[in-house]
């Protein structure tokens, strides 16, 4: 998607009462896959997308005409968490909730608290998953099962991978296969998950991901056995041979007490909307490597070109996903290969930690 004129142009204001078309071709070549929209105003996004300005995106491609795919019963989950108090409104969020980013006390799938699904034994149904919160990270699991990933952020893979948990920070998508087991309940849960962060009497903030296994969904198996098969081979494009590496850059995620707050930085400096901090080559590679030099996690995410991670040795990642976002734990570093293909123009990257965004978390990236 271009990052600027009316496409995936996250300079874009749109005023209070004013409205804005986006419109745009999506190129032929872009990857099938399960993707979001939300606001992106800077300052602001957190507070909106926390009050519910999000949706999904599903395009169509390869994935779905993969037989044993097509043939699944198709579902949406979209994770939101929010809060609401006793008059029904959404709480203005505390300064430990900019800090650690904030998450809410009820956590529901398409708006329903732990919903319950059916499905028969030996069913196979395909999960599209979809984190939309600000900062609340899901380590999914569903009890009994072995899920079959099939998809990332950036598009599908191309063989199945059997994992009995996904990660899910804030900002990222999963597609899984799901095939019904024994007749029973089973729970689809998160799993506790410690990202770390600021430490206010002991707690961390108030929700914490960490703290307590959640139920999200029950997925009762009953019925007539249904004798559905689990594809092999996906439609996910092969390692595209990445070739000559023109620049290899390292970015520090950092934070800061400022006189104005808790500030956090990439390369030192808060966001600037005028200031380009990266300029890029178009159609050129580069190995970006994330380094996390605080005490919390955070997710970050890079605006109209995937990447593919790797591994220390320089090797891709067994996995081989294209993402658009990935977490980069505390005190740790990432590395991604990213070919900035097709599109000149300016665009972000970020913490997908909204409130983490919102105190200056980003930067721009320009390709000409
Ligand atoms: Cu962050």
């Amino acid at each position: 998607m271009p990052p600027t004129g009316s496409g995936d142009n996250a300079f874009v204001q749109v005023m209070p009462g004013e409205s804005f078309q986006y419109d745009f071709d999506l190129p032929a070549d872009h990857p099938g896959g399960t993707f979001w929209y939300h606001p992106h105003i800077h300052g602001r996004a957190a507070e909106q997308v926390f009050r519910g300005l999000v949706g999904a995106i599903v395009v169509e491609g390869d994935l779905d005409r993969v037989p044993e795919v097509a043939a699944a019963r198709e579902r949406l989950f979209v994770l939101k968490d929010g809060t609401i108090d006793a008059s029904g409104r959404v709480p203005v969020a505390t300064m430990m909730d900019f800090m650690n980013g904030r998450e809410g006390q009820l956590v529901t799938i398409n708006g329903a608290l732990a919903p319950r699904l059916a499905m028969r034994p030996g069913e196979v149904e395909r999960w599209r998953i979809v984190n939309a919160g600000n900062a609340r990270y899901y380590r999914l699991r569903l009890s009994g099962h072995t899920m079959q990933w099939i998809g990332s952020d950036g598009g599908p893979l191309s063989t199945p991978k059997a994992v009995d948990e996904l990660l899910l920070p804030p900002g990222k998508r999963a597609e899984v296969l799901v095939q019904a087991g024994a007749p029973g309940v089973h729970r689809l849960s998160s799993l506790p998950y410690s990202r770390g962060g600021m430490m206010m009497g002991g707690m961390m903030g108030r929700s914490g991901s960490s703290a307590t296994e959640l139920t999200l969904a029950e997925l009762v198996v009953q019925g007539e056995s249904a004798a559905m098969d689990l594809p092999t081979r996906l439609a996910g494009a092969a390692d595209p041979q990445f070739g000559e590496v023109a620049a290899r850059r390292e970015l520090v995620l950092s934070e800061a007490m400022g006189p104005g707050g808790m500030r956090f930085m990439i390369d030192g400096r808060v966001f600037g909307h005028e200031r380009v901090d990266i300029r890029v080559r178009l159609d050129t590679n580069e190995e970006w490597t994330i380094r996390n030099a605080t005490d919390m996690d955070h997710p970050f995410h890079l605006h109209t070109n995937p990447f593919q991670v790797v591994g220390a040795d320089g090797r891709l990642a067994p996995s081989g996903a294209w993402e658009d976002t990935v977490n980069v734990p505390r005190g740790r570093s990432v590395t991604f290969r990213v070919r900035f293909r097709d599109f000149p123009g300016k665009a972000m990257y970020h913490c997908h930690i909204l409130e983490h965004e919102d105190l200056g978390m980003m930067g721009v990236v320009e390709v000409a």
